[in-house]
């Protein structure tokens, strides 16, 4: 669904238009304009019934149905002001299903719409609120991981595409194809979040080179671990994993994996929150990826997920202070308090991540109280803002 006929249009001509049922495309006339309100209020509210019909016909037509998983961008108008009326309503009539997305967050390096920090720390209000997990998918992490590591000069949006579709591939695996150890939805999310509103994970991709010739690829469980848990040591040491959950692709030994993550684990101990001991979880889709005929992906929710917050809010606050382009949003029907909200939602968040992160085993063991005086009294200052390559978005090898 869009506001605007083009983005669909041109998917129509492609080779695998014919892929999407007609029937099931909503678009309306013009987009959004970059503004969340447009989507969220104005627009949003013309296309929305129209949107939840095509959704409650498909829902329909589902034997068991677990999860909604929803794809935008939360960097422009359509992707974070619709994308969240949608969760929001589907929350609101399925308020027993699984809610979850995979949202690319902007980057300057990428796109230099000025609104972007709006819109964005807008869309975060509704995800931390109305989704139980989210795929945190930065634009600013794979434009890095383009540039430095796959040494592309001009990084274009088809290239950091394929990135992306690696991700949702292979991050949805085993829930189109089935395995061993099959994690369905529930079942990961309820190992993946500890905390309701803790529910931001980031992924890490093996193998991951730019070679075009396949077999250097890495070809066993072993290296598979390694190289998705390589940044354990350099790009993540600002925070601290509290879970993670592969997904193997191809012919792998079960026993082999789990081998080789607790013996990962074991090694970059330091890197784990202490409170959860199991904190990996694995499963194996034995059907392999198009590209490579073994290969995984780790689902982490790490702390460090908290710099993109940061850098978000960053470039937020200036413009915030000043009610820069605040007219745009007002008159699309937002009232300007719920900008400031959002963003205590989005400061509180990141003020979580911080508190869990510098909690130890000792601290939690010796405080019989509620869970919320506990984060009081063991908060301390958390990592300070790294710079933007430690962010533990979309990753890598090292
Ligand atoms: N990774 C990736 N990011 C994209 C792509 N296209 C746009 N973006 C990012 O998405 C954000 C803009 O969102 P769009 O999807 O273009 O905008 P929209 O949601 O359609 O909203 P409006 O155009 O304002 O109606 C920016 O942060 C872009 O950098 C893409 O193909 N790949
Ligand atoms: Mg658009």
């Amino acid at each position: 669904m869009d506001l605007e006929p083009g983005v669909h249009n041109s998917i129509a001509n492609l080779p695998y238009g014919k892929l999407f049922n007609p029937d099931f495309i909503y678009h309306d006339q013009s987009s959004a304009g970059n503004v969340f309100a447009s989507g969220f209020y104005s627009a949003g509210s013309e296309i929305i019934e129209e949107v939840m019909e095509g959704i409650r016909k498909q829902a329909e037509k589902c034997d068991t149905m677990e999860a909604f998983q929803i794809t935008h961008s939360i960097g422009g108008g359509t992707g974070s002001g619709l994308g969240s009326l949608i969760m929001q309503e589907v929350k609101a009539e399925y308020p027993d299903k699984m809610l979850s997305s995979f949202s690319i967050t902007p980057s300057k390096s990428v796109s230099d719409v000025v609104l972007e920090p709006y819109n964005s720390v807008l869309a975060f209000n509704h995800l931390i609120e109305e989704c139980d997990s989210n795929i945190l998918i930065d634009n600013e992490e794979l434009y890095a991981i383009a540039h430095n590591q796959l040494k592309q000069k001009n990084v274009t949006f088809s290239f950091i595409n394929k990135i992306v579709q690696r991700i949702i591939l292979d991050s949805t695996s085993s829930l189109r194809f089935g395995g061993f150890n099959n994690a369905g939805m529930r079942k990961l999310m309820t190992n993946l979040c500890p905390f309701p509103r803790l529910h931001f994970l980031t992924t890490s991709l093996a193998p991951f080179t730019n070679s075009v010739d396949k077999k250097y690829d890495v070809v066993g469980a072993n290296e598979l671990c390694r190289d998705l848990f390589s940044s354990v040591n350099s790009r993540y040491h600002s925070g601290k994993f509290m879970t993670g959950a592969t997904i193997f692709r191809g012919k792998i030994e079960s026993s082999v994996c789990e081998n080789s993550l607790a013996a990962m684990k074991q090694k970059n101990s330091g890197f784990f929150v202490e409170w959860i001991p199991d904190s990996l979880f694995s499963s194996i889709c034995q059907v392999p990826s198009a590209e490579h005929p073994v290969s995984g992906i780790l689902l982490a929710n790490t702390t460090s997920v908290q710099n993109i917050f940061k850098r978000i809010d960053s470039q937020f606050e200036p413009m915030m202070k000043r009610r820069a382009f605040a007219h745009h949003y007002i008159q699309q029907g937002l009232d300007w308090s719920e900008m400031s909200e959002a963003r205590m939602n989005m400061l509180d968040l990141i003020n979580e991540y911080q508190q869990y992160e510098a909690m130890d085993a000792g601290e939690f063991e010796d405080e019989e109280s509620d869970g919320e005086e506990v984060i009081q009294k063991t908060a301390r200052s958390a990592t300070g803002m790294s710079d933007h390559h430690s962010t533990h978005a979309s990753s890598t090898k090292d």
